[in-house]
């Protein structure tokens, strides 16, 4: 397991070497000596959290970390305020604002210690629920709630970036057959290899699929056209039929198969919305059926 990040937030370097002397060994460390300095850091090194400082010239502690929450939205970064302030009503007003903690100075270094090595250890617990909450349990792939996100972020950037958007339907042929002849055990593992092989194809990091429901997929392409989603769905298909699944009543040929509806949306297309999409790639599947399964339709 990677060491946990920690931001040090404090305008006194003798201050910052005490932390460093307590924390560098068990965690990687980055130091600011301003508010200022503290934001940038945050925006580019995600800390998993944030020791602050309440005195400090150029910017109060307290505004650091409203502006800090600004920044990070929903996915809130734990702050403790570490501080020289030693009255209740300080302590009571850090912790109001949502600190996970408020520790006075002078301290224990040992104490120091075990109060931040409790917060890295909620934030674990806090990313791997997280990670859960958007993970298909069965095949490891991103859920439906994962998926509702994503198409949401996408279909709102590609009025900024002018590119087409596409994705992908995915449903795999006559498979309550397949549960029927060979077990639902094996279906399960069907849909294990299937949701493997079809995020083995997807080349670009910003490509993302998700189990949709039961036996159906859905892939999101950003930035492609009608005639890449095309290409990426002729690779999806021929994956799956290459996995060689034996399937005695697939109706196609003897194996696992599925059938594939591709839709695309135009940055023009301002009113379309991602309902509206999803129908376009829904109709298209069902052509793809229609017409004999294994293939795709546009
Ligand atoms: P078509 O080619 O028209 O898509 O036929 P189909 O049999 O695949 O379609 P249908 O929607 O009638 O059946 C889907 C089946 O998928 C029903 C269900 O038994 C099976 N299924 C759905 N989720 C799971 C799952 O998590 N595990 C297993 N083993 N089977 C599942
Ligand atoms: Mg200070
Ligand atoms: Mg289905
Ligand atoms: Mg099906």
């Amino acid at each position: 397991m990677s060491k946990a990040r920690i931001l040090i937030v404090d305008d006194e370097r003798l201050n910052i070497n005490v932390m460093i002397s307590i924390l560098s060994e068990d965690y990687e460390l980055v130091i600011a000596k301003s508010g200022e300095q503290a934001l940038k850091r945050v925006a580019a090194q995600a800390p998993d959290l944030i020791l602050l400082d309440i005195s400090m010239p150029d910017m109060d502690g307290y505004t650091v970390f409203e502006r800090i929450g600004e920044m990070t939205g929903g996915k809130r970064i734990p702050i403790i305020f570490i501080t020289a302030m030693r009255s209740p009503e300080e302590e009571i007003k850090g912790l109001k604002m949502g600190a996970v903690d408020y520790i006075t100075k002078p301290f224990t270094p040992s104490i120091v210690e075990v109060r931040v090595a409790n917060q890295i250890e909620a934030k674990r617990n806090r990313d791997e629920l997280e990670r859960l909450n958007r993970t298909d349990a069965l095949t490891g792939i991103a859920n439906r709630r994962r998926f509702d996100e994503y198409i949401m972020l996408q279909r709102e950037s590609i009025v900024r970036s002018e590119a087409a958007l596409s994705i992908i339907m995915i449903d795999i042929d006559h498979f309550k057959q397949f549960n029927d002849c060979y077990g639902h055990g094996a279906g399960d593992d069907c849909l294990k290899r299937v949701a493997t092989a079809l995020a083995s194809k997807l080349d670009r990091t910003t490509d993302f699929i998700a189990r949709y429901g039961g036996e159906e997929f859905v892939v999101i392409l950003p930035a492609t056209d009608s005639e890449g989603a095309a290409q990426c769905a002729e690779r999806l298909c021929e994956a799956v039929a290459e996995l060689e699944i034996a399937h005695d009543e697939s109706g196609t040929c003897g194996h696992v198969t599925a059938s594939f509806g591709v839709a695309t949306l135009l940055p023009e297309q301002r009113e379309v919305s991602v309902e509206d999409l999803l129908e376009w790639a829904d109709q298209a599947l069902y052509q793809a059926k229609t017409s004999g399964r294994n293939q795709f339709h546009i």
